[in-house]
C-alpha cells in the first residue's frame, strides 16, 4: 500500500509517523510555542532529525471553541514556514480547510492538504483536485470545531464514521481524485466524547473496510488526559499507548507532537511483528 503525494510516493507497508507544527497562539497542547516561524521551522528540522515520515504544519486551531484565522493572517503564519520546510528532504502536509490557503499552498510545493473539514468547505474540493498528485487526508467531524461537541450523539460512532468517510471518499473520486491519494481519519476528539474516540479504537479495523489506509491522530488528546488524569504537556506516555494500539489495529499514519519517542515505540512492535513472521 503506498500514498501517492505531490512529491514522494509513501510507502505504507511500515507505519508511519507524522510529526506535528503548530504556527497557531492557541493549540491545545502546545499553543503559541512555535507561532514564530523561526522557532516553526527549527522544531520541524528536529522533528525530522528525530525520525518524522511527514511534517504537518497547521496555522489554524482546532482544539473546541477555538477561532478560526482569517485567509490573510493564515497564509501569513503559513508561507514562510512552509518555505522554510519545503526543502527538509521529507513530505509536507498543510493542516487546513481554507480553498485559497490550499491553492496558494500547492502552488509554493506542498505534498499533501491535510483537513478536518474534508474538503466540505466551496472549492476546496476543486482546489486539491486541480493539483495532478498531491496527497489528501480526509477526516471525520460534525460542525465545527466551536460547537462540534454538542454534536457528539451518535446511534453507532464506528458506523457514522464510516459512512461519512465514505461519502466524502466518493466525493473526491467524482472530483478526479485517484484513491492513491487519499487516507482516511476518523477524528479522534472531533465531535466525540471520550467513549465514542475508545469505541472507534476498540473497531478501527471495521474503518479498513474503506479500502484507504488510516491516519489517527491521538497524540495527547483530551480522552488521555481524562483516563490518566493528566494535563496536556504530560500525556505522552498514554499518547505512545495509544498510537501503538492505533496501529496495531491496523492505522498506517499516526499523527503525533512527540516524534522521537514514537519512533522508538514502533520500532519494539516493527521487531514483535518480524518475530512473528519469523515463527514457524
Ligand atoms: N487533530 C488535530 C488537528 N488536526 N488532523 C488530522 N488529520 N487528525 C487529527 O486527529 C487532527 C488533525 C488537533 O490536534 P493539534 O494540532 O495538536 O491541536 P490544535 O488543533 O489545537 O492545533
Amino acid at each position: 500500500m503506498h500514498w501517492q503525494t505531490s512529491r514522494f510516493l509513501i510507502d505504507l507497508r511500515q507505519p508511519r509517523v507524522m510529526g506535528i507544527v503548530n504556527v497557531t497562539p492557541d493549540s491545545f497542547s502546545d499553543g503559541g510555542r512555535f507561532l514564530d516561524p523561526g522557532s516553526a521551522v527549527a522544531h520541524a528540522e528536529r522533528l525530522v532529525s528525530e525520525g518524522a515520515d511527514i511534517l504537518d504544519i497547521g496555522a489554524e486551531s482546532t482544539r473546541p471553541g477555538a477561532r478560526s484565522p482569517d485567509t490573510g493572517e493564515e497564509l501569513a503564519r503559513l508561507r514562510p514556514v512552509l518555505r522554510g520546510v519545503l526543502g527538509l528532504g521529507v513530505p509536507v502536509s498543510v493542516d487546513t480547510s481554507n480553498p485559497e490557503v490550499i491553492r496558494e499552498a500547492l502552488a509554493m510545493g506542498v505534498d499533501i492538504v491535510n483537513d478536518v473539514r474534508s474538503l466540505q468547505r466551496p472549492g476546496a474540493l476543486a482546489a486539491v483536485a486541480a493539483h495532478p498528485a498531491a496527497g489528501l487526508c480526509l477526516m471525520h467531524m460534525r460542525g465545527e470545531p466551536g460547537t462540534m461537541q454538542a454534536e457528539a450523539v451518535y446511534d453507532d460512532v464506528v458506523v457514522a464514521v464510516r459512512d461519512f468517510l465514505r461519502g466524502r471518499l466518493e466525493a473526491a473520486r467524482a472530483a478526479g481524485i485517484r484513491d492513491e491519494r487519499i487516507v482516511l481519519d476518523p477524528g479522534i476528539g472531533f465531535s466525540k466524547t471520550p467513549s465514542h474516540n475508545l469505541e472507534l479504537l476498540r473497531r478501527q479495523p471495521e474503518l479498513l473496510e474503506l479500502g484507504r489506509p488510516l491516519l489517527l491522530g491521538w497524540s495527547r488528546k483530551s480522552t488521555l488526559g481524562l483516563l490518566t488524569g493528566r494535563p496536556a504537556p504530560e500525556r505522552l506516555a498514554a499518547s505512545l499507548a495509544a498510537a501503538l494500539l492505533a496501529v496495531q489495529a491496523g492505522a498506517a499514519i499516526v499523527r503525533v507532537h512527540d516524534v522521537a519517542a514514537t519512533v522508538d515505540a514502533l520500532k519494539v512492535l516493527a521487531a514483535t511483528r518480524k518475530a512473528d513472521e519469523n515463527t514457524p
